[in-house]
Formats: C-alpha cells, structure tokens, sequence
C-alpha cells in the first residue's frame, strides 16, 4: 500500500517576481532564495531546499503541487496503483527531478486538470538553518504535516474524492453552507497526515486552478504580526480573522501578488480521523474584500 504522505512542495506562476519577493518575505516571513536563475525564486519555509518555487509566468496561477510517499518502494508502488487504475502520468527524468530537488518524481493531472506530481526523498538542508524573510517569534509549522493546505478547482467532485482517495487520503464534505442564492455548498476536505486538511474542493467554479494556499505559524504572535503587516500595507483580506469550525485555526485571507489568496493561520487541531460536518464557523472569518471566490457565508 502506497500513500502520500504530506503536501511537500509548490511551484506557483507568477508575473511580477519582485512584488512576490517582497510579499514572502516581508509579509509572510519566508525565505527568499535567488540562485540566480533569473526565471524563478526559492521559498524556504523550514530546512527543505525550498517549498515553493515561484516562476517567472504570466499565469498566476498554481504551476503544480508536489505530494510525497516515504521512498522508493512506495514511489514504485504508487506507480503501480495509478496504472491499475488507468490514470496516465509520466516518470520525471533525472534532470526533471534535480530540477525540483527530489530524488524521484511522476507527473500527473488530477481529475480538475490541475498538474500533480508524487514524488520521494526531497534534498533538506540541515546545514543551512532556516532565516526567516523578516523577524519572526517562531517557525512555520511544517514537518510531518506538510506545507499546509490548498483548496482547488475541481468540475466533477467525486472524480476529484476518488483521485485523491486512490493517492491516499481520507476525507468528505464537513461544511453545509446555506449561500444567499439558495444553494447549500458542500466542500470537501482530506488529509493525509495530522494536518486536519491537505487539500480541499467544491465550493463552485473559480477563475483559476488555485484559491489559497494556507500554512500555519507555530507562535500566535507571528499570526499577529503578520496581520498587522497587512493591515499596514493595506492589502486586500477577503476573510477577517477568524476560527474554522473543522481545523479550528485561527486564521485570516489576504490577496497575494497573483491575486488569489493565501490563509495565514496558527492553532490548528489534528485531523481525527471520524468524519463531521459544520454548518458554520466558530467566530468571525467575516466577508471583507470581495471577488477573491471566498464570498462565502462562514458565520
Ligand atoms: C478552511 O481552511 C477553509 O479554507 C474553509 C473555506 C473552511 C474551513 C477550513
Ligand atoms: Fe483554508
């Protein structure tokens, strides 16, 4: 049995490569590494080369998302299982994997069309301690819960349930939201690991590939810190802070430089395993700037 274990890493497109250095950075606290390639940035988040990769394209939009098994034996059985089930992917070629930093990769689409690839051994730097991108109180919360979570377009739901079923993780709908046209939207939410979601999907059709990204701060205070950043910058925030009633983070939505989101968030629970569902949040997460597709009813 061969599953993913984690959210491991993002390539995002992006057109102004100089206003996503400065966002990362100066906002969220990454790591911006230029190894003078000209056409793309690193973002560190911990002791890993890199977590995303930002490449110079006029898209902005996700450019793919990179999800681990344990090693070679669980990427050959991965191979295994998508071919028994009749989905094609392509084995990345040496330069493909050096290129992403990882001894062995496959490239593939999920159901929404949206490039995945499965991949094993990511080069980690423990020489290299993790510098944040400006002051920070604490770390990213990574390790074994991954990047954080991303929420996707997907046109056939339960194709999308079943894709990432077969990849290994587990989940269902955990939100009925009742939206002002009368529709009850019914978003899905797995995980693969104690991160309560890795990937989420189903809350109607969106522009682009990708919604947010949401990644976690182990120190309250760096959640603080980062929302004052924003508010001083004045960039738009589409959710006010606010806490989850399934992650139960504490958590706010603003614009990034590609004009879609990314949730900062601190204090998530752990995935537990037995399915719920929620019809709203716990507080706040209140509608602020709109037209960033998460206009969406949670309190
Ligand atoms: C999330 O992370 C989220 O983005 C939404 C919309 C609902 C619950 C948890
Ligand atoms: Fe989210």
């Amino acid at each position: 049995m061969s599953v993913v274990t984690e959210l491991g890493y993002l390539g995002l497109s992006v057109s102004d490569l100089a206003a996503w250095r400065a966002y990362a950075a100066e906002v969220a606290g990454m790591e911006v590494v230029d190894e003078g390639e000209g056409d793309r940035l690193y973002l560190r988040m911990d002791l890993w080369h890199h977590r995303i990769v930002l490449h110079a394209d006029a898209s902005d939009d996700l450019a793919y998302m990179g999800w681990r098994v344990a090693g070679p034996q669980e990427f050959a059985a991965m191979q295994e299982k998508l071919s028994a089930a009749g989905i094609p992917f392509t084995v990345g070629s040496e330069t493909e994997a050096r290129e992403r930093r990882v001894l062995g990769l496959l490239k593939l689409a999920d159901p929404g069309g949206n490039p995945t690839e499965i991949f094993f051994g990511p080069q980690v730097d423990t020489h290299k301690p993790f510098h944040p991108g400006r002051p920070m109180f604490g770390k990213f919360l990574t390790g074994s819960q991954g990047i954080g979570h991303c929420i996707l377009r997907q046109d056939d739901v339960e194709a999308a349930a079943r894709f990432y079923e077969l990849l290994g993780l587990r989940g269902s709908v955990e939100y009925h939201l009742h939206l002002p046209n009368g529709m009850v939207a019914q978003p899905y939410f797995m995980h693969c690991n104690d991160r309560q979601h890795s990937v989420a999907f189903g809350l109607g059709p969106m522009e682009k590939r990708i919604n947010h990204l949401m990644f976690e701060y182990t120190d309250l205070d760096d959640l603080g810190m980062a929302h004052d950043i924003v508010r001083g910058k004045k960039i738009d925030v589409a959710l006010q802070l606010g806490k989850h009633a399934n992650d139960q983070a504490l958590t706010f939505y603003c614009a990034n430089p590609s004009g879609w989101l990314w949730e900062f968030g601190w204090g998530a629970r752990h995935s537990t395993g037995q399915q719920e569902y929620y019809t709203r949040d716990i507080f706040g997460h209140g509608n602020e700037a709109a037209g960033y597709g998460m206009d969406i009813p949670l309190l």
